[in-house]
């Protein structure tokens, strides 16, 4: 009998112990819901949902007479061409949209440099003194390109290369 009434009062304080714990993990439960970051419903994002756009950074290097890009094709969407004077005179970088090759753009005589009036130039840095540099950030859709410079005899001089946006 003594023994029997021990046996009760063990399981007695077990299940107070038992008790316990399931409450303060009650309590724990409900702080977690009160969380108002938990418990915001799931907004889509119109944004998120869409194709990622692509994003591509080129470098370009410009010098005599070398218009040097870091890659010479792209995917459709933003570039962003970080264009660097690197040479020991000026020069300036343009984006001309054309399916002519880089050396067959139309040229000025009177100006010595391609003419800007006949091909369709999409986007233009300053004249970049040595060592100055400039971003440009360009919507491009799929084509062919010329990247050039276009300073005085420099066309003609080299500074053209192709460039693809696929
Ligand atoms: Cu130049």
């Amino acid at each position: 009998m003594k023994a029997k009434r021990m046996s009760f009062g063990a399981a007695g304080a077990l299940f107070a112990l038992l008790s316990l714990l399931l409450f303060v993990a009650a309590c724990n439960g409900d702080d977690g819901d009160a969380d108002p970051t938990a418990t915001e419903p799931a907004v889509a994002d119109p944004i998120a949902t869409e194709p990622a756009a692509s994003e591509t950074t080129i470098d370009v290097s410009l010098s005599e007479f070398v218009i040097d890009p870091s890659i010479d094709t792209a995917q459709a969407g933003t570039i962003t061409f970080n264009v660097s004077s690197d040479g020991a005179i000026f020069h300036n970088f343009k984006v001309v949209a054309t399916d002519l090759a880089p050396d067959a753009l139309p040229v000025d005589e009177a100006l010595f440099a391609a003419d800007e009036e006949q091909v369709d130039v999409v986007a233009s840095t300053a004249d970049l003194d040595p060592g100055e540099q400039e971003t440009l950030t360009v919507e491009l859709a799929a084509g062919s390109y010329v990247l050039i410079c276009n300073i005085p005899t420099h066309y003609q001089a080299g500074m053209t290369v192709a460039f693809t946006v696929e």
